[in-house]
């Protein structure tokens, strides 16, 4: 591994990443314009993340069509250095980092999870930046039973459980995540994680902390937060970015509405505003409150084609008009769930 010879001073680091949808014929043009700490493509392909052009590129197969596919492109003001190890690719810019990995398709997930995530972990650890504030993860049959007869999303989790134990990562920190369905390509995950940036993790006081889910949801239980807030160093009590985690029609530990993705849609969207307004962040120390309006780079996973047109009018209604909202149908991580939406305050 190349060691990194990037600036450590904390001064002038006073930006966040940015992250931006781009159609898959401009990702070339983009990346030019751009320092880029990461491109993941949301598209008909899996293809195992490398390094390209000087950033990682991880392909999922998310869609059936080009056409509804896009790629998420996260940039900095700084310049990056990129590299690849034990099959991790990964970009650094001195404050922010982002890596990216793949599970080829198998017949049992946990320890393979548990080895790619201690890759990662480890990786962040020796460059150098440890504070992780989000975690996408996009697993193929989610629903399905693996070959001991656990569904596969619980497998997922309790590799991921163990990773997160060994590197003793206090599930009350984990940070904000996304678990959910993909077409195809085993398991992939991409990490964000920073230096001197200082993440609040976030909950929802309508929804049970998701590592407190109960034994009947999985031996080990899913470890994420229902959200990041995170600012930059030496900039406390100033606004930041909220990365929303995968939200759903969940109250406590139960889905509700089953059936009905009308109400599944409220009741996620819903739960987004409860996680960013005022009287939660204020919980957290946190002066600033945000609604369903401040949300941009949104991402919506839904169960069955048909309920797309629905869900979209239900988005539209309650989000910017300005904010970027793609639409993905795919399956969801427990098999009642028929909608998930995800997001970020900027
Ligand atoms: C939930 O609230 C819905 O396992 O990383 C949402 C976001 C969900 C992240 C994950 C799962 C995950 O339990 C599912």
């Amino acid at each position: 591994m190349n060691q990194t010879q990037l600036v450590r001073n904390t001064e002038s680091l006073g930006y966040l990443p940015n992250s931006s949808f781009v159609n898959l014929g401009e990702t070339a043009k983009f990346a030019t314009g751009h320092n880029v700490l990461g491109q993941i493509n949301y598209a008909t392909e899996a293809i195992d993340p490398k390094v390209s052009s000087g950033h990682p590129v991880l392909s999922l197969q998310m869609t059936d069509s080009t056409l509804d596919g896009f790629a998420e492109f996260w940039t900095t003001p700084r310049p990056v250095e990129s590299g690849e190890h034990d099959g991790i690719s990964y970009a650094h810019d001195g404050e922010y980092f982002l890596c990216a990995g793949r599970i080829p398709q198998a017949q049992e997930y946990a320890k393979a999870t548990e080895s790619a995530y201690v890759t990662a972990l480890d990786l962040i650890t020796t460059l150098d930046y440890t504070n992780c504030f989000r975690m996408w993860n996009f697993v193929n049959q989610i629903n399905d039973a693996n070959s001991d007869g656990l569904e596969i999303y619980r497998d997922f989790c309790l590799g991921r459980a163990n990773a997160f134990e060994r590197f003793k990562f206090n599930e009350t920190e984990v940070p904000a995540a996304t678990g959910i369905g993909s077409l195809g390509g085993g398991i992939a995950f991409y990490f964000l994680t920073c230096r001197s940036s200082v993440p609040t993790t976030i909950e929802n006081p309508q929804q049970m902390s998701a590592y407190h889910y109960p034994k009947r949801y999985g031996p080990k239980s899913p470890k994420f937060a229902r959200a990041t807030h995170l600012i930059p160093a030496n900039t406390i009590g100033q606004a930041g970015h909220v990365y929303v985690s995968g939200t759903a029609s969940i109250t406590g530990h139960e889905t509700r509405f089953h059936r009905d993705i009308e109400k599944q849609t409220h009741l996620a969207l819903e739960n987004i505003g409860r996680v960013v307004d005022a009287a939660n962040l204020s919980a957290y120390e946190l002066a600033n409150g945000y609604n369903l309006s401040d949300l941009n780079n949104v991402k919506v996973y839904v169960r069955h084609r048909d309920d797309i047109p629905q869900v979209r009018e239900i988005c539209e209604q309650a989000l910017s008009p300005t904010a970027d909202v793609r639409y993905l149908n795919v399956d969801i991580c427990r098999s009642d769930l028929l909608v998930e939406i995800e997001g970020i305050v900027n």
